[in-house]
C-alpha cells in the first residue's frame, strides 16, 4: 500500500537542528525513528503530517552507557541493540526479556524503545519494564530539557506527556541499589510475532519488596499497586499469591478486542501473575528459569 500524501522530509545532522526544526512546524511534523509504526499510519491515512523529521543521523541519541547510576538509552536505540547489549542483560534482566518478545527480528532491527514509549499503544512491551524500574524519559524542547517519571508519561492510550514542540532524547533507569530479579511474561495468540493480550513484568527486591507492572489489560501500561501493597514485607506463601491473584480483578480493565476477551484476559493476568512472582522469586534466590525462557 502507498502512502497518498505528501510531505516534507527533514534529516538534521545534529539535536539542535531536530530541535528547531520541531519548532518551526509546531506540531505538524513527526519524527521519525525506526518507522515500524509511523510508515503503517501514513499508508493507513492515520497520520498526515506536513513533514517528516528522520532523526536516525542524530549523534546524541545513539547511546547505551551508565551515567550518574542510571543507564541511559538513547532514543536512537533499537530493541535490537537492547538484546544485544551485556550491560541490559546483566542489569536489567527484565527489560532485555521483555525485548525479545517485541515482534520479530526484522521489526525489532528498525524499532526503537522511544518510539514504543512515543506510540503509547496499550500493548506496548517496552512500558511494563520500564515502570517497575521506575525509569524517567528525558525530553529536549526549544527552552528546556524535562524528566518525565514513566508513572506519568502515559495520559492515554496512544497519548504521553510530550509537548508537540519536544523529543525524547533517552530513557534512563536507576541501577539497583538492592539485589534484584524478576521476570516480563507476555501471552500471545501464537509463539512469534504477536501483540501481547497480557503483559507483566515483576521486580522481586530483596527484603520482599515487589513492583508489578501490566500492558495490554487497560487504556495504558501501569503499575499494579493494590497487590504490591498486599505482597511488599510478607514472605511469598501459596496464600499471599492466591490474595493477590484475588487483586487482579480490581487492578486491572481488559477489554474484548480480535485479540482475546475481557475475561480470558482477566483469567491468563492470574495465571501469569502466579507464575511470575513464583519465577522471580527463584531467581531472587538463584534458581528458576533462565532469562528468556519461556513460563506459559
Ligand atoms: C509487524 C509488527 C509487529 C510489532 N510487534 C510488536 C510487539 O510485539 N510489541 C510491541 O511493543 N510493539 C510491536 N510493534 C510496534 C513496534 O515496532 C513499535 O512500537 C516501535 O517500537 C516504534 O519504534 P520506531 O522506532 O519504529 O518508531 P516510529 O515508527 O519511527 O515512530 C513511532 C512514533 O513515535 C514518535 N517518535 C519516535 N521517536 C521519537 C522521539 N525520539 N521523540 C519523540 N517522538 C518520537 C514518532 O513521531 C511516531 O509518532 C510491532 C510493529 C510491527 C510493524
Amino acid at each position: 500500500m502507498p502512502i497518498a500524501t505528501d510531505f516534507e522530509y527533514h534529516k538534521p545532522k545534529d539535536l539542535p537542528e531536530a530541535v528547531s526544526l520541531l519548532a518551526r512546524y509546531q506540531g505538524r511534523a513527526q519524527l521519525l525513528a525506526g518507522g515500524t509504526d509511523l510508515i503503517v499510519w501514513l499508508k493507513e491515512g492515520m497520520k498526515a503530517p506536513q513533514a517528516l523529521i528522520d532523526v536516525k543521523g542524530v549523534p546524541e541519541l545513539w547511546h547505551l552507557d551508565v551515567k550518574d547510576d542510571s543507564l541511559a538509552i538513547g532514543a536512537r536505540v533499537t530493541f535490537t541493540e537492547l538484546i544485544e547489549s551485556d550491560l541490559v542483560k546483566s542489569r536489567f534482566p527484565v527489560l532485555w526479556e521483555a525485548s525479545r518478545t517485541v515482534a520479530s527480528c526484522g521489526v525489532r532491527n528498525r524499532a526503537t524503545l522511544a518510539g514504543n514509549l512515543c506510540s503509547a499503544v496499550p500493548s506496548l512491551d517496552g512500558a511494563p519494564a520500564l515502570l517497575v524500574h521506575e525509569a524517567c524519559v528525558r525530553t529536549r524542547g526549544p527552552v528546556e530539557e524535562r524528566e518525565i517519571p514513566m508513572s506519568e508519561w502515559f495520559t492515554g492510550p496512544k497519548r504521553t506527556a510530550l509537548l508537540p514542540d519536544e523529543l525524547v532524547t533517552a530513557v534512563e533507569l536507576p541501577l539497583p541499589k538492592k539485589k534484584t530479579a524478576g521476570c516480563y511474561v507476555k501471552l500471545g495468540r501464537y509463539r512469534g510475532e504477536d501483540l501481547a493480550q497480557v503483559g507483566l513484568a515483576v521486580l522481586a527486591e530483596e527484603g520482599n519488596v515487589w513492583k508489578l507492572a501490566f500492558c495490554a489489560v487497560g487504556p495504558i501500561a501501569q503499575r499494579a499497586e493494590k497487590i504490591e501493597a498486599l505482597l511488599n514485607g510478607k514472605r511469598l506463601s501459596e496464600a499471599l499469591i492466591a490474595k493477590a491473584k484475588a487483586l487482579v480483578a480490581q487492578s486491572i480493565s481488559p477489554i474484548t478486542d480480535i485479540r482475546a476477551s475481557s475475561e480470558y484476559r482477566l483469567h491468563m493476568a492470574q495465571v501469569m501473575l502466579e507464575r511470575g512472582l513464583k519465577t522471580a522469586a527463584a531467581r531472587l534466590a538463584g534458581k528458576g528459569p533462565a532469562y528468556g525462557a519461556s513460563i506459559l
